[in-house]
């Protein structure tokens, strides 16, 4: 009996689309393309574990999209690749002492050998990694482009899309040097080039990971101010350091997200990253240290008359606020402890207490700095400055709440209406003076943090906060202490690392005599890239920020440039977001010597139609390549402004859902307070899953912090309460019944290859898909896919004979023409299936050819044209079982490159429709009537059939009640 045998159909089918190179995309469309269509997966890190379940759901995703395109005719790209730099193969070096390369290119095999078990129909002759010398190649020559550039915020230029903006990466050859600059020499004019490139470096205070050995990115360490990987401790520290310039695209960032079609979610992700801030900047003076005016109005208005800036010879601290309305509840300053002005102001007195306090502050992070539920922590500098609107002399403090980094490093506090400020005043004994009235007269002004209307605020007094705002920024302007401003909270990107499995950077340190860095910098020839990793054995990080490069070879590490100076390699590599900061783009022209990507193709492919992947990407990944393709369009390199047109993201799938109960871990943790049945039989006590929450990684009981034990328990134990699971033995504990996110700890990882070793890569690509919506966190469940699998069974049933010797076609599929009713299921589904791919939806669209199988299963004869159309629908699901069956039923080519189906409106329609018959409410038959029956045709009909007239026989029919298209109702008496 011929049996759906997966495992001979799919390797087949493999092979051949392999053999006949079924999937490669040429550069040139066909003739009567229907378009260009390029679909995109997030390129996997191929990791030691090999794939895992999450990976073929976005994978199977963009494979529908694509196979479904390539029947409607379209010009489909559909590549992958690998993101393979990265430090799991440094450390796992570290370990083992294998090579990184050959660990990462053994990672890879595993990962192709994966993707293709499963059928997937990427153009395999476009693969890259990122590690590849080639790639890296280019990588470091964009690299060279940002480097050799430098933001010119005023420039107004229209892009090859035909918009206008302001701000452009022009070459650091057109930034203008200033005379006084050019005077100093070259030396000069290169440090001043330098400090404006794309790609510079600055003297940073940098997220120091001393147990991985790396600096890290403001990303990458979590809100409890631990590297995201390993969570290890992170310290501040001040390390010269890469960084590129992402700032100063903020506001196209912005606001040329707003056009894409992305999920919402991660719009408003980018938006807060990037954290644009409308306020005004302020100019308060300082007073000489220590001392107070005489007169402050005398004082203000002198100086009311100098420009914004002050009067050289003035000192003026200036805030950042957005809330400028509150100008006068601005009860003392707040300077971040880098500030440079602090030594300026500090008195003899406070001095060595300020010193301390810049010490302390100097290895916490920002994170720790800001967070609001710390301690506030400050101490005054002895100075003052006067508020610009009521000379108000205003003490001076320096504390870590306020970063260098943000704003101005400098604040106006006004405890009434800002919470940390607040808090500051109330641990300092500082004044509190509330200046905005809530609009209910009976709120508490202090701690009031939204508009209102002004008080306490002299002539402004009743002013609305939007106007007062606006008013007082404008009266400010006026006598130069103030102006608008705009921030943002996106910082540059720190873009160096301390490791060996990275690209290197294309840079060279030039050295004096001693051999020791002058501090100039050059890039390295274009004609010398690429900078390839030398050979070394040794990877171990030295506990220094020193990068392991610094211990490469000295041939790799020195050369006498052409000019005669000594040059030293960068050490530092590039982070593991470099690589796939372009991917896309050399995906279009993978094999290109002379660019890294040929205009044409660029023109031709890009944007990316389609790009699917996981939500955890929604910020980094997405506005870092967002940043580099920007500042490659404004350079010339790229005609248009965004890389991804339309953006999905896959939903996460959980281990199968578990029973779990739990118990008290330790039994010292309970006492005789507990239910003395437990102390007794010295079972742990269990506890109800309402009461446990988990904490640094553990379960606990929520009143007492008992540590708890998670107990996987069978469905027999335990009853259904209301909508909750509990024990059968005591219906008061509450058993947890949750999915949890897959983890070997957890043990309910699964593994891709077991899956299609059972049930072949069919089923599983068909399950992911059937699970639920694509963008929806769904459980796994092993019963779904063993239900998806006797689907594709009867399938093959539906085509082929079962109970022959060898695989024929089912003897019940006839050449014939289909029935009303078999068109018209056949037109449903064919239409249903079209705009449920096209609306992603792919769940529905295998729940409508489940139905069609269903239907068509049981009908003798099938017509073989429908069955044709239906294999169609159901191969960018299950392309093996249709490839095999389109054979079965005669087609001699691949059905890859077949016309989809097209539905005919009219056949929806149905001519005939039945109609249920009621005689005083009660069903007595069901009769078939034209569908566009009338009340008349069908109450005729209806007293026309038997049963029904047996029933009004003798009877006086009150009423009639008929629902065209849905029922007829006679009320009788007698
Ligand atoms: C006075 C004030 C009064 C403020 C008030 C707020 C409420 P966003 O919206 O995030 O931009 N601030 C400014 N620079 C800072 C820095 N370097 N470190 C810490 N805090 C800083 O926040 C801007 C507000 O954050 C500013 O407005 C300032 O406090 C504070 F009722 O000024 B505000």
């Amino acid at each position: 009996m011929p049996r759906y045998d997966h495992s001979s159909i799919e390797p087949k089918w493999q092979a051949f689309w392999a053999q006949n190179r079924t999937f490669e995309t040429p550069d040139q469309p066909k003739e009567g393309s229907a378009g260009k269509l390029y679909v995109l997966d997030m390129f996997p890190y191929p990791s030691g574990d090999g794939l895992h379940v999450g990976h073929p759901e976005g994978y199977t995703a963009t494979d529908i999209i694509c196979r479904y395109a390539r029947h409607q005719g379209k010009h489909v790209l559909h590549p992958m690749g690998w993101d393979a730099f990265g430090l799991p193969a440094e450390q796992h070096a570290i370990k083992t002492g294998t090579h990184p390369r050959d660990t990462t290119y053994k990672n890879i095999d595993n990962f192709r050998r994966q993707l293709q078990m499963l059928g997937f129909s990427y153009d395999w002759t476009r693969e890259i990694s990122t590690t590849d010398e080639e790639y890296v190649r280019w990588t470091q020559w964009i690299f060279l482009q940002l480097f050799n550039s430098w933001f010119d915020p005023t420039f107004e230029w229209t892009g090859p899309d035909g918009v206008k903006r302001t701000g452009k990466a022009r070459p650091i050859a057109d930034l203008p040097i200033p005379d006084d600059v050019k005077s100093q020499g070259e030396t000069a004019v290169r440090s001043y080039q330098d400090e404006r490139r794309l790609a510079y470096q600055s003297e940073a205070p940098v997220n120091w990971c001393p147990a991985l050995g790396t600096v890290l990115a403001n990303e990458e360490v979590t809100s409890e101010g631990k590297s995201e990987r390993g969570n290890h401790p992170v310290e501040r520290r001040k390390l010269r350091q890469w960084m590129l310039r992402i700032t100063a695209f903020a506001e196209r960032l912005l606001n040329e997200l707003e056009p894409l079609d992305w999920p919402e979610s991660v719009k408003s992700l980018q938006r807060n990253w990037i954290g644009k801030s409308i306020g005004a900047e302020v100019d308060f003076f300082v007073l000489e240290p220590g001392k107070k005016a005489d007169s402050s109005d005398q004082y203000l208005s002198q100086r009311a008359s100098s420009g914004f800036p002050a009067k050289p010879g003035d000192d003026v601290l200036r805030v950042y606020t957005t809330r400028p309305d509150t100008l006068f509840g601005a009860t003392y300053m707040v300077v971040a402890p880098e500030h440079p002005i602090v030594d300026r102001i500090v008195t003899a007195e406070q001095k060595e207490a300020v010193e301390e306090y810049r010490r302390k502050s100097a290895s916490k992070t920002d994170l720790d700095r800001t967070d609001l539920a710390k301690e506030k922590s400050g101490v005054f500098t002895g100075a003052y400055a006067l508020n610009p609107v009521n000379g108000a002399e205003t003490p001076i403090w320096v504390a870590d709440y306020v970063l260098m980094s943000y704003g101005t490093g400098a604040i106006m506090a006004v405890p009434a209406h800002d919470e940390r400020d607040l808090e500051f005043a109330q641990t300092f004994d500082l004044p509190v003076i509330p200046v905005v009235q809530p609009p209910d007269e009976k709120t508490n002004p202090i701690g009031f943090t939204d508009p209102g209307t002004a008080i306490n605020s002299g002539d402004y007094d009743g002013t609305p906060t939007a106007d007062f705002k606006k008013k007082i920024t404008a009266d400010l302007a006026e006598r130069g202490l103030g102006r608008e401003a705009v921030n943002y909270r996106l910082r540059d990107w720190l873009f160096s690392r301390q490791r060996y499995w990275g690209e290197p950077f294309p840079i060279w340190h030039e050295l004096d005599d001693q051999g020791n860095p002058t501090g100039m910098i050059r890039g390295v020839d274009e004609s010398e890239l690429p900078v390839t990793l030398p050979d070394m054995d040794d990877f171990a990080p030295k506990g220094t920020p020193d990068p392991p490069l610094s211990a490469a070879p000295e041939s790799w590490l020195y050369k006498t440039a052409a000019d005669g100076t000594r040059l030293r390699r960068e050490t530092n590599s590039m982070p593991q977001w470099a690589g796939s900061c372009w991917y896309y783009l050399r995906f279009c022209d993978p094999k290109n010597t002379d660019a890294f990507i040929d205009p044409e193709k660029e023109k031709y492919w890009l944007p990316v139609d389609c790009y699917i992947g996981g939500a955890e990407h929604a910020v980094l990944h997405l506005l870092y390549s967002r940043f580099w393709h920007k500042a490659l369009f404004d350079l010339g390199h790229l005609s248009k402004p965004e890389p991804f047109q339309k953006l999905v993201n896959q939903g996460m799938i959980l281990g199968e859902a578990e029973l779990t109960a739990y118990r008290i871990a330790d039994e010292s943790a309970y006492s005789d307070q507990r239910d003395e049945k437990f102390a007794t039989d010295l079972q742990r006590p269990w506890v109800s899953a309402r009461n446990v929450e988990e904490k640094d990684g553990q379960y606990v009981e929520k009143e007492t912090g008992a540590v708890l034990e998670a107990v996987m328990i069978e469905n027999d134990q335990v009853a259904k309460k209301g909508n909750d699971f509990v024990l059968k033995d005591d219906a008061s504990i509450v058993v947890d019944s949750r999915a949890h996110k897959m983890s070997k700890s957890r043990g309910n990882v699964i593994n891709p290859d077991d899956i299609v070793k059972h049930y072949g890569a069919d089923a599983l690509r068909l399950y992911e898909m059937f699970m639920g919506p694509l963008e929806q966190t769904k459980p796994w469940s092993m019963s779904g896919v063993e239900g998806v699998y006797r689907f594709l069974g009867r399938v093959w049933r539906m085509i082929v004979d079962d109970a022959a010797e060898s695989v024929v076609l089912n003897p019940a599929i006839k050449d014939v023409e289909p029935t009303e009713a078999q068109d018209r299921v056949l037109h449903k589904t064919i239409k249903a299936v079209t705009e449920d791919i096209e609306k992603l939806s792919f769940n529905t669209a295998i729940s409508r050819m489940m139905e069609f199988t269903n239907e068509f299963s049981g009908q003798n004869p099938r017509p073989k044209s429908a069955m044709s159309q239906f294999l169609l629908l159901l191969s960018p699901f299950a392309p093996h079982l249709a490839e095999e069956l389109w054979q079965v039923l005669g087609h001699s080519d691949s059905l890859a490159y077949a016309a989809w189906p097209k539905f005919d409106e009219a056949k929806l329609v149905e001519s005939e429709i039945e109609i249920p018959v009621q005689v005083n409410g009660k069903l007595r038959a069901k009769i078939k009537v034209p569908a566009d029956s009338d009340a008349k045709a069908m109450e005729e009909a209806a007293k026309a059939d038997e049963s029904v007239a047996a029933q009004l026989e003798g009877k006086q029919i009150v009423k009639t009640v008929c629902i065209p298209g849905r029922l007829v109702n006679f009320v009788v008496k007698g």
